[in-house]
């Protein structure tokens, strides 16, 4: 696994780190076992408190420096971040992959979104505008600009575990804030590997050690973090439920939020889509990372006319489809991430069943060689109506959900239809059909797609969705502002003390 050495990985690592730092800790040890064949990768220290309480003292020291770094200078940095990564793209996706279980294709398109980020941030470095406005005061000046907010607190999922990471950091850092990063204790390697590739590329440009620090541990972590009031901005991606908590925690400190929780994503098909075109669209949506993004299509909304064909064409195709190691470029379809998602995998199959669902695409697991870590599973097709517990619950896992509608008025109802509002999409050459579905009538997402499947967005937009998902956004667009706190400025260059709204005061 020479992957494993060219980003510095030990057997046994420790789990916090102001960058080139590394903090001892008398947290538990986090065994990184890989899906793909069940082997122990390494080992990890998480944080004890008293090691939480030093990195943030550290980020603390380090955001007084690093605001006044001119933003261009910071961006300097993470433009180099960037080119370290482009070095490193093939060891961090063969570790993403490896660790995690998404294809080797996803984990280096993973790497790639990083860089990506990276170079929009570059760019917004010398692009942080603020507005300025016309006073109703003569001779009086006014205007808008965005200061850095500090610590930025980042909670990553084990499904993304390096590229949400890099959103969140790419865009604080150019704004001017510190980071302190819980990695998913699923994937604590990613977290190690990214820390190492970001603190030697802070170590050449002098960048004060806490710019980038690294908690690692169990849920115990995001509640310190939650409720840490030297944190004005926590950026959490997970469940549903997990957000709730931080959500909560942080609220009531009147501390800031950015959500990116579970989405439910479905595809419209209409009877005016091209259906070649969704075939790839839906099986790559629904069986892509084992169906672990938060983008995956869980739900296919199918027009009577073209249901029968397009179920046919599914099957089809999902008996074409490989599953193995994710590393083995030949194979469509990775493991889950751990023996406790094959178990919602199976539950959710049965409750589906219970719940009236007709499978015609069977499920279970698979056994033999190769499958050793027990963590492979078929993707899997059911027939169901929208209103089942279990369709309005998001899996993660590979079960793909089919439903028909009559109407496009009636699917657009279908797809709205879930506490979830992350991504959706339609199929459809009819124009008239496709401007409904992106009108304040159509689609409750985030994200709304034509002719283009539910998972895969650019980093360039903005990322996240409504409802349950928690209305955070991250990457592009003008997420940054986020990131950052508003300042309105007057200036009076008049020989007059005005007043506004005209209001008179004499003394
Ligand atoms: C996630 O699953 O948490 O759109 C993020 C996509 C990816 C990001 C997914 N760019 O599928």
């Amino acid at each position: 696994m020479d992957f494993l050495q060219q980003l510095g990985l030990e057997q046994e690592n420790k789990g916090v780190s102001t960058g080139s730092t590394w903090i001892d800790s008398k947290g538990a040890k986090l065994e990184s076992f890989s899906p793909v064949d069940g082997k122990l990768i390494g080992t990890v220290i998480s944080a004890d408190k008293a090691a939480y309480d030093v990195s943030m003292e550290k980020a603390l020291a380090a955001f007084k420096e690093w605001r006044m770094w001119p933003a261009p200078k910071r961006g300097e940095i993470v433009r180099q971040f960037g080119e370290a990564l482009r070095e490193k793209k093939e060891p961090l996706g063969k570790l993403v992959s490896y660790e995690m279980g998404k294809s080797l294709q996803e984990g280096l398109g993973e790497v790639q979104e990083m860089i990506d980020i990276c170079d929009f941030a570059v760019g917004l470095s010398r692009q942080l505008y603020g507005l300025s406005m016309h006073s109703e005061r003569p001779l009086h000046r006014m205007y808008e600009q965005w200061h850095p907010l500090g610590v930025v607190g980042i909670i990553s999922a084990f499904n993304f575990p390096v590229a949400v990471w890099s959103w969140n950091t790419a865009l604080a850092w150019i704004c001017g804030d510190v980071c302190i990063w819980k990695p998913s204790e699923k994937t604590p390697l990613c977290g190690i590997a990214c820390q190492k590739i970001i603190a030697e590329v802070f170590a050449k440009n002098n960048v004060p050690e806490g710019v980038s620090c690294l908690v690692q541990g169990g849920r115990e972590i995001g509640e310190w973090l939650s409720n840490d009031t030297n944190i004005p901005l926590i950026s959490a991606t997970g469940s549903t439920r997990m957000g709730k908590a931080v959500s909560t925690a942080v609220a009531a400190r009147l501390g800031r939020s950015i959500l990116e929780l579970g989405g439910n994503n479905a595809i419209i098909i209409s009877q005016h889509a091209d259906l070649d075109m969704s075939l790839i669209g839906a099986v790559f949506g629904a069986v892509g990372t084992a169906g672990q993004r938060c983008t995956s299509t869980r739900r296919l909304i199918i027009h009577e006319s073209v249901y029968d064909t397009f179920k046919n064409k599914l099957i089809n195709a999902y008996k074409q489809l490989s599953i193995g190691d994710p590393l083995d470029s030949k194979n469509h379809v990775g493991p889950l991430i751990d023996k406790d998602a094959v178990k919602l995998y199976l539950d959710s199959i049965e409750k589906c069943k219970q719940q009236g669902g007709n499978f015609v695409v069977e499920g279970g697991i698979l056994e033999g060689a190769g499958y050793e870590s027990g963590c492979y599973v078929k993707p899997c097709i059911a027939e169901v109506t929208n209103d089942l517990g279990i369709v309005q619950h998001e899996t993660f896992a590979p079960i793909l959900y089919l439903i028909k509608y009559k109407t496009i008025e009636e699917a657009i109802v279908l797809q709205n239809g879930v506490p979830q509002g992350l991504s959706s999409a339609i199929m459809t050459l009819n124009i008239r059909e496709s401007e409904l579905f992106l009108s304040q009538a159509g689609s409750d997402c985030g994200i709304a797609n034509v002719n283009i499947g539910t998972s895969g967005a650019e980093i360039g937009g903005a990322f996240g969705g409504e409802k349950e998902t928690g209305g955070g956004r991250e990457s592009g667009s003008d997420a940054w502002k986020a990131y950052m706190r508003r300042q309105t400025n007057t200036i009076n260059w008049s020989t007059n003390l005005p007043l506004a709204q005209g209001i008179k005061f004499h003394i």
